[in-house]
């Protein structure tokens, strides 16, 4: 098959504008004006506003939890959760997550111990966790990525059978539920992201949630002393509070959930329907639970059957506008400092460097329109076809 029909090789892209990754749905200019002039006539812009009280209580409500805590972004809830739950020593996490999900960890002074994944579902692998609870380990964060769960039932018995604590990075999960319960009632606490490439916007923003009082008492004072409710003794304290303009943004994002996910849904199943001809490209569900986000699209890409090498393929897509990604990259046990710092775990997780040399990321949410995932399927199927002779002059 021809090849000069890829922009890789000089034709015109198939997209004039960047499809990146990443969700990026937000209201319309009319109803954004109208949400921040309340903001400006109050002449109240952050400190624990009435927006922000509102999404709390908002948040509470759609997620049927006791407390949802807003904080800035997502990393500093995760930073904040440690202290708030007395952790010590070291905490077991995946190693296939965002780096945040660590740094977190080496800001509390905790150390990770880095768990392999399943490299079906990319969740954390339930039965490794045993043999990493050892001396020192406190907890185990579990991640829930990609619109999935990592079976956090599953994690409870394990961490209670172990006497350590649990708690979750689910930025990824807003929204989900495991068996008809929302995610963020799992665990000690669980953390989400409202970052602007998350299904919930508030352009960077997350919150923490908690059925337990006292930890929310704990948490409410660490974020800062507006919103503390009643004062306890914690030892540190931050500026995790969120403003009143992360606050206006995220309640009109959460009032268009519901059309976002669906919109996601029918983008989802539009790739999956074109994605299962393509051989050579498996689609990761979102396993483990009963309501997604469809936040992302993300497949591994078998080199043999495909054609190409993962990384040939997105070099291929980005040169059509195609913003396509390879999340996470490299495994947190490669990144620094802990490749240096931790390095008996830089042979120890097959599945985790197997992933990340395979998975790609491909765009959903606003940015994507049905007929863009046709295109985009097509540059795929067609990427396929002609691979040998792509291989060929890529190397010329
Ligand atoms: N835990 C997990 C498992 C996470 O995935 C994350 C964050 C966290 C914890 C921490 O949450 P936060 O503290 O961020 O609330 C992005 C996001 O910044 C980050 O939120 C996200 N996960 C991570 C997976 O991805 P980058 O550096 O890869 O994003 P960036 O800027 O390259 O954006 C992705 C694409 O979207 C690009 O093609 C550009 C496009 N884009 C992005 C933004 C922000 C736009 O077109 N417009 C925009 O405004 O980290």
């Amino acid at each position: 098959m021809n090849t000069s029909s890829f922009a890789l090789f000089g034709a015109r892209p198939a997209f004039e504008k960047s499809l990146p990754i990443g969700q990026l749905y937000f209201p319309s200019w009319a109803r954004y004006e109208a949400a921040f002039r309340g903001v400006f006539e109050r002449q109240y812009y952050t400190n624990q506003g009435p927006l922000t009280q509102q999404l709390e209580e908002k948040l509470q409500q759609f997620l049927g939890v006791r407390h949802a805590i807003c904080v800035t972004n997502a990393t500093i809830g995760l930073m904040m959760v440690p202290d708030a739950m007395g952790l010590t020593g070291k905490v077991i996490l995946p190693a296939y997550t965002f780096i945040a999900s660590a740094q977190s960890l080496s800001w509390a002074g905790l150390e990770p111990v880095f768990c392999d994944i399943d490299p079906d579902t990319h969740q954390i692998a339930l039965d490794r966790i045993g043999a990493l609870i050892g001396e020192g380990v406190s907890a185990i964060m579990g991640v829930n990525l990609w619109g999935g769960a990592c079976d956090p039932k599953a994690l409870a018995d394990l961490s209670d059978a172990h006497g350590v604590q649990l708690y979750f990075d689910s930025a990824h999960a807003f929204g989900c539920a495991v068996d008809g319960v929302r995610i963020g009632n799992f665990g000690r606490a669980e953390v989400f992201s409202f970052h602007a490439t998350k299904i919930l916007s508030a352009t960077e923003g997350g919150c923490i949630c908690t059925n337990d009082d006292e930890l929310a008492a704990r948490l409410r004072n660490i974020r800062s002393s507006y919103g503390a409710g009643k004062p306890v003794n914690v030892v540190k304290t931050a500026n995790g509070r969120m403003s009143e303009a992360q606050a206006a943004i995220a309640l009109m994002s959460l009032e268009d959930f519901p059309a976002n996910r669906k919109n996601n849904e029918a983008l989802y199943r539009r790739y999956e329907a074109q994605l299962q001809a393509i051989p050579g490209l498996q689609m990761i569900r979102p396993t483990g639970v009963s309501f997604s986000n469809y936040q992302y699209v993300v497949c591994g890409v078998d080199e043999r059957e495909f054609g190409l090498p993962r990384d040939m393929l997105i070099a291929i897509l980005q040169a059509e506008n195609v913003i396509a990604r390879r999340y996470f990259y490299p495994g947190l046990h490669r990144c620094i400092p802990y490749a240096q710092e931790l390095p008996q775990y830089l042979d120890r997780l097959p599945d985790t460097d197997s992933v990340c040399a395979s998975c790609i990321q491909l765009p959903v949410g606003a940015p994507v329109s049905a007929q863009g995932v046709d295109r985009i399927c097509d540059i795929l199927m067609r990427a396929h076809q002609a691979s040998a002779g792509i291989r060929a002059r890529y190397a010329a």
